[in-house]
């Protein structure tokens, strides 16, 4: 297969429906000795955080190489890039912006227009300046005000030259994974951890979106939130009710406060001492209109009872991705259409989609054929979705290219770029070709 396919009266053949690409600051910018330290380069280098022991001080030297790497964006003949902005880079010690560092962005902002592009910005995709973490991180409350500070000074400095904004990239990973499973950074383990800062990370969505509706009336803002689709191994009630509180505590959590402004009512199963600290107001704060929910998706994960937690979940089955997750893409039209019928949804961008393989270099080429299949199912079940009337409007392909893979270092791939980090040469595998085809002869 070298090419995608999707049927002919597609609302996503329109060119109407954006089509981009996707990174994020940490996992490609390298230049780590040219802004503050974050969680990450604590993490990293902490033994056996990482699998290969490797970190991001130079990635995909994306701070040297920005200009090819905008050139080879806009060769793929994509709509959009979505990028994330480095906290760390663009704010000083003591809060203040930091001009260098907003410079980059300001510049790559400037090549994109002039380009025609359009540009998704998150303004946090886990990169949290180490000294506040210092302060408690995601555990303290003033971290989710420092948040709304440096959006303040952002928002002003790019003023004009973004597209959309994205508060928050999967807050999910940034609270369980990082705060509760002590998985990636700063890799604190507890169930007392992991909803406290999620709540801080959701008060700061919320005050950075009236931020953003101040500074950047203009641009799409709203919020990116990862999504793995919770499947009951069996039909019993047991399993049934296990499965539906996974839900609630893997993807609900996060999506039921910010469109609805109250969490799933297990809150009150869970012991005191695991509930976030409410205060008066603050589910108003979080619940903010949203120009556009952002929906990644990867996989699904299937469930049953279990005698000593909430649930057990079951370890991923065949067929898997190289980085082990199952390939599933009926999930991705099941969850778009469970959104659609629970909430009242803004338009919806799939912000991130794509998969880890085992790329081969072979006389100069990736023959992703396995990427291919997988992109090709999952463009079929958006396209699913909208025929069953969700609103969809735009599909990003995670990733531009190889990259940083946090606890999997740079062992895993999710680039349609091949790139050789010894040479920093990009190559670009079969799957962005068919990526730009699609695109293309639109
Ligand atoms: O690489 C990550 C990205 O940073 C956030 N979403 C999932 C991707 C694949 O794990």
């Amino acid at each position: 297969m070298t090419q995608f396919t999707l049927p002919k009266n597609s609302t996503m053949l329109s060119k109407d429906f954006i089509y981009g690409v996707a990174t994020a600051s940490f996992q490609i910018e390298g230049a780590a000795d040219q802004r503050l330290p974050c969680i990450w380069d604590t993490f990293c280098a902490t033994p056996g955080k990482i699998a290969d022991n490797s970190n991001g001080d130079s990635a995909c030297e994306h701070v040297k190489n920005w200009q090819d790497d905008v050139e080879l964006i806009d060769s793929l003949g994509v709509d959009a890039y979505r990028l994330s902005i480095s906290w760390p880079r663009v704010i000083k010690l003591d809060g203040t912006l930091n001009q260098e560092g907003i410079n980059f962005y300001i510049t790559i902002l400037d090549e994109l227009m002039r380009r025609n592009i359009k540009a998704f910005v998150t303004l946090y995709h886990w990169d949290l300046p180490q000294h506040l973490e210092d302060k408690g991180g995601w555990l303290n409350r003033e971290t989710a005000y420092e948040f709304a500070r440096y959006v303040d000074l952002v928002s002003k400095a790019l003023s004009g030259k973004v597209y959309s904004y994205a508060t928050l990239n999967e807050p999910f990973c940034s609270s369980y994974l990082g705060y509760e499973i002590g998985v990636h950074a700063p890799g604190i383990k507890g169930r007392e951890f992991g909803r406290k800062a999620a709540h801080h990370l959701l008060l700061a969505h919320g005050l950075a979106m009236k931020v953003l509706t101040k500074n950047s009336p203009e641009s799409l803002n709203g919020i990116v939130l990862n999504f793995t689709p919770c499947y009951s191994v069996s039909s019993s009630e047991a399993d049934i009710a296990a499965t539906a509180f996974a839900d609630d505590y893997i993807n609900q959590w996060y999506m039921k406060p910010v469109m609805q402004g109250a969490y799933p009512d297990i809150i009150e199963q869970l012991p005191p001492a695991h509930r976030p600290d409410i205060l008066a107001g603050d589910m108003d704060i979080i619940c903010q209109p949203l120009d556009f929910l952002g929906v990644n998706f990867y996989t699904r994960l299937r469930y049953e009872a279990s005698d000593t937690d909430y649930y057990h979940e079951l370890p991923h089955q065949a067929p898997m991705t190289d980085i082990g997750w199952e390939i599933y893409p009926s999930a991705l039209t099941e969850l778009l259409v469970s959104l659609h019928q629970k909430y009242d949804l803004p338009p919806i961008y799939i912000t991130e989609n794509g998969a880890a393989m085992a790329d081969k270099m072979v006389d100069g080429e990736v023959n992703d054929q396995d990427r291919i299949a997988y992109y090709n199912a999952h463009l079929n079940a958006v396209n699913d979705a909208i025929l069953q009337g969700v609103n969809v409007a735009g599909y990003f392909a995670w990733s531009l290219m190889d990259n940083f893979e946090w606890a999997e270092g740079y062992s895993k791939r999710f680039g349609i770029v091949h790139v050789d980090y010894n040479t920093q040469i990009r190559t670009v595998k079969l799957s962005g070709k068919a990526y730009s085809q699609l695109i293309t002869r639109r």
